[in-house]
């Protein structure tokens, strides 16, 4: 019998010198072999029985020897095979520290949003009071109290988005006169920026974009000064050299009135299908408040006087950056965003 243990011996030291150590499952099929329930250790337990009562204690304590010698290289075996398990798996996952870095993406303001902190920085200089208004407005205040009249064509159903039949998306800013001047009385110097609506689309216009509304009224206000401040304004935003020119036009709430144009950065003048080939830009509407528009907020016209302006936000973006189309800016297109 004591023969036997020495062949199981053997077998096992040539199997585990045949073994690879770095093969977890592989020392694991060992160990089963040796030492699992139907293991070759496990077998010569058994055969004690056929031994006699002399030969037990003997037999027994060289079977526990050899056992326990199994068990201890196996377990080395065991420890060396999780640590080349685990070598492999470092290799597997190496972080290549030469590879360049994939970098944060930074974000940026909107350029609408960088022109509007500039206006509202340009106006709250020169002491103008900042309002933002309301993008509904009545009828009283988008076209009756601003003096227009009931068959003025913007008050049609082609150009307004109407939500009743006296409620609607404001079509211009220019509402927020009539509301600051309900609200305060002379002098007033205010401006307001906000989002206006109108049933329009092509390169140039958009059916949703911000004015800027400007609104002085004071006891000597003259059309002049509204001149000088506008000259100022487009020089600020397009530069020394950038030509201006006030045009003559119509609105119902002022009179005289004006458009302010700027030359056409995209032909520099020349006339292209931006300016409808005219070479000028136009970024505003302006004049003189009309004694009506007083009259209907209670306020003095032959006491009173007072310019009033309205700025298209997205047109100075476009002139400003040469954006050929306006509807990029509001599209969330992040190639495009991404310039500036
Ligand atoms: C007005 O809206 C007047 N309320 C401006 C005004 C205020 C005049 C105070 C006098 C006193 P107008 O419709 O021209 O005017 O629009 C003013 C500016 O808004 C235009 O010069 C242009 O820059 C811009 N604008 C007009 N329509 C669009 C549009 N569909 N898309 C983008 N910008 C537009």
């Amino acid at each position: 019998m004591q023969s036997k243990i020495s062949e199981v011996k053997e077998q096992f030291e040539k199997e585990l010198s045949q073994t690879d150590l770095s093969d977890e499952q592989a020392v694991e099929n060992l160990r089963l072999k040796y030492l699992g329930k139907k293991g070759l250790l496990t077998d010569l337990l058994k055969g004690m029985g056929t031994l006699s009562a002399e030969e037990k204690p003997l037999f027994g304590k060289l079977v526990n020897e050899l056992k326990a010698e199994v068990t201890d290289a196996i377990e080395n075996a065991k420890e060396k095979a999780s640590e080349a398990a685990m070598g492999k798996k470092l290799i597997a996952s190496r972080l290549d520290i030469s590879l360049p870095g994939e970098g944060y993406k930074h974000g940026s303001t909107h350029p609408l949003y960088d022109i509007r902190e500039e206006v509202i920085d340009f106006f709250a200089n020169m002491g103008f009071h900042v309002d933002l208004g309301r993008d509904i407005e009545t009828d009283w205040y988008n076209f009756e109290a601003l003096n227009t009249p009931k068959d003025h064509p913007s008050r049609d159903m082609q150009d307004t988005f109407y939500l009743s039949q006296n409620a609607m998306l404001r079509t211009h800013t220019s509402g927020t006169q009539i509301h600051y001047m309900e609200a305060h009385k002379p002098p007033i110097r205010m401006v307001a920026l906000g989002h206006v609506f109108r049933v329009d689309a092509d390169a140039t216009h958009a059916p949703m974009f911000q004015q800027c509304e400007g609104l002085v009224v004071d006891e000597t206000i003259t059309f002049a000064q509204l001149k000088g401040m506008m000259a100022l304004f487009a020089k600020k935003f397009f530069g020394e050299n950038a030509k201006t020119r006030f045009r003559p036009s119509f609105f119902p709430f002022t009179e005289p009135s004006a458009e302010l144009d700027v030359s056409c950065v995209f032909c520099d003048g020349k006339g292209c299908r931006r300016c409808k080939g005219t070479g000028w830009m136009e970024i505003g509407g302006c004049g003189s408040v009309d004694p009506a528009v007083f009259e209907n907020v209670s306020i003095d016209s032959e006491k009173y006087t007072g310019f009033a302006f309205g700025f298209g936000l997205d047109r100075i973006a476009m002139l400003r950056h040469h954006i050929p189309e306006i509807s990029l800016l509001t599209s969330n297109d992040q190639r495009f965003l991404e310039q500036f």
